[in-house]
């Protein structure tokens, strides 16, 4: 069946949803008989289907981009002509952005008003952003110890053909987060966005296209993890490769990576922790701390998914939670009202609903939620899983839904509440909520995670480096730092006459 959602898209989408799909490689598209079906969330019916490239697609892209690298237009451009290109990539994100925002709602099931403000809002800001650093790619000069005159400096210059491997949680925006920087420091890019949500990515290639980029500069791929992901991974072409996604796949990349040790760079899962001291606003923290968890359906990597509460004001915390969590209103991504759609799939769902039931069965309280909600979709109820202890898988291992586990600690013992929080394998994000700014500071500086935020918990900047401590990932993207990412550093010496 059809998803009678298309319905309810606009008309910019709706004639995306019907142009037939292929493979974007080389300024033009390529069709495949092989097909991947495209599911909505919100009831399980089908939207469209993608090509499903393989290996072979995956040399096709890669030699498209390493052409376009080492020769032609892409490779002459001055860089105010290339941060030019990637600006009027935002112009052209900001203008279509209704349109980007519903094919997101449609496929992920995200509510259509988080991916409008939130998904997409974020992308033309972040190329924004990026697009300034073209003209700013300097090296230095650097006073050496030789014994005979030398002039030194450094020059700033391009990784060369970046395989960027994106998931489907945000996959517009995870896809800009590594295309903006890419393009900004004149890489050239074969991206893979997962197969369960692939639309956006072929709506950016229409984009790229309509903003001037010369061809093979930018080149999709879409396709299955294991085939067409594997292949860029392992590709002996490819310079760097760029990964957000799973820990378990992130080590994969990285094996696959070792054959020609291309640079790597991770963005993996998370369990982050949320500190609330007695003394806290709780006008703040219970909104903050409910949108640390919710927001997405809690398929956010730095989603505040374990809380630890000081025992004085743990029921306060815990019932006014619990009504927020039931206030929320569930429904299809594409309604404007909705706050909490499906999960992305039935899989996902069923992931899900498995740990609540782990966390029962272990011994936590269910305050609320915990079970499947309306139809056919893949909703699960906002959940939360109280007096959790640290041996619990729930409390251990990301969950990547809307369930918050919580736990307590006594009256003043901040130090064994930090404790628990690091507690874990991971380390991307963080919070604590107090209006005591000593013990904020100090809190946020022995957190063991890459973003931490005070009386706030996800805390996002295209200007901000963000990625994870431990097993959250290696490197930082966004700011400076994700232009060092897509960079290579060369020192030039010259031995000069006296
Ligand atoms: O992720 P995968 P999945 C976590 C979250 C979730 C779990 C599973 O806990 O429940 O991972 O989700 C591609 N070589 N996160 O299975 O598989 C794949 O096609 C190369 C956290 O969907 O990691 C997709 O494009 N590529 C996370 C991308 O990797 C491979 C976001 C991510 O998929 C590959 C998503 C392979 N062998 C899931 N196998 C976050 N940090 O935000 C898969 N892929």
């Amino acid at each position: 069946a059809t998803s009678p959602n298309i319905a309810r898209l606009g008309d910019a989408a709706r004639q995306f949803i019907a142009r037939s799909r292929g493979l974007y490689i080389d300024g033009a598209w390529h069709q495949r008989d092989e097909r991947i079906e495209v599911t909505d969330p919100a009831n399980g019916a089908n939207i469209t289907s993608v090509a499903r490239g393989r290996a072979a697609d995956v040399d096709l892209a890669v030699a498209a981009a390493r052409r376009a690298f080492d020769e032609g237009l892409w490779a002459m451009m001055t860089p105010s002509e290339r941060g030019k290109l990637v600006w009027r990539l935002g112009d052209l994100v900001e203008r279509h952005a209704d349109e980007i925002a519903e094919l997101e709602a449609i496929d992920n099931g995200k509510p259509v008003t988080d991916a409008r403000w939130g998904d997409v809002a974020f992308s033309h800001e972040l190329l924004r952003y990026m697009a300034g650093w073209s003209t700013k790619l300097t090296g230095e000069t650097i006073p050496l110890s030789q014994p005979s005159p030398f002039h030194a400096y450094t020059l700033r210059q391009s990784v060369g053909v970046c395989a960027q491997i994106v998931p489907w949680n945000f996959s517009f925006m995870m896809a800009i987060w590594k295309v903006a920087p890419a393009l900004a420091t004149g890489c050239t890019i074969v991206l893979k966005p997962a197969e369960q949500t692939p639309l956006t990515a072929l709506r950016l290639a229409e984009l790229v296209e309509e903003a001037g980029f010369p061809k093979g500069v930018f080149n999709v791929i879409t396709g299955y993890g294991e085939e067409a992901g594997a292949a860029l991974a392992g590709h002996e072409d490819v310079d760097k490769v760029a990964f957000t996604g799973s820990t378990e796949v992130g080590k994969k990349i990285l094996e696959a990576a070792k054959g020609n040790l291309k640079k790597v760079s991770l963005e993996l899962g998370g369990k982050s922790p949320m500190i609330v001291l007695a003394d806290a606003d709780l006008d703040v923290a219970i909104p903050a701390i409910a949108s640390g968890i919710f927001y997405n359906m809690g398929q956010t990597c730095t989603a505040g998914s374990r809380l630890y509460v000081e025992d004085s004001i743990a029921d306060q915390v815990h019932s006014a939670l619990a009504q927020h969590a039931k206030d929320l209103r569930i429904g299809p991504g594409l309604d404007p009202d909705t706050q909490i759609g499906p999960l992305v799939s039935a899989e996902q769902r069923d992931k899900v609903l498995g740990y609540v039931a782990s966390g029962i069965a272990e011994g936590a309280r269910l305050l609320c939620g915990g079970q499947r909600s309306g139809g056919e979709g893949y909703f699960v109820q906002p959940t939360i899983l109280a007096d959790t202890t640290s041996d619990m898988a729930v409390v251990r291992e990301e969950i990547f839904g809307p369930v918050l586990v919580t736990a307590t600690f006594k009256a003043g013992d901040v130090a064994s509440a930090v404790k628990e929080a690091n507690d874990s394998i991971y380390g991307l994000a963080g919070s604590v909520f107090t209006r005591d700014i000593d013990k904020a500071h100090m809190i946020a500086a022995k957190m063991k995670a890459g973003t931490v935020g005070i009386n706030t918990h996800h805390v996002i900047d295209p200007a901000l480096p963000f990625g994870g401590f431990g097993q959250s990932g290696w490197g930082r993207e966004m700011g400076w730092s994700a232009i060092e990412l897509y960079t290579e550093l060369k020192s030039v010496g010259v031995a000069l006459r006296a």
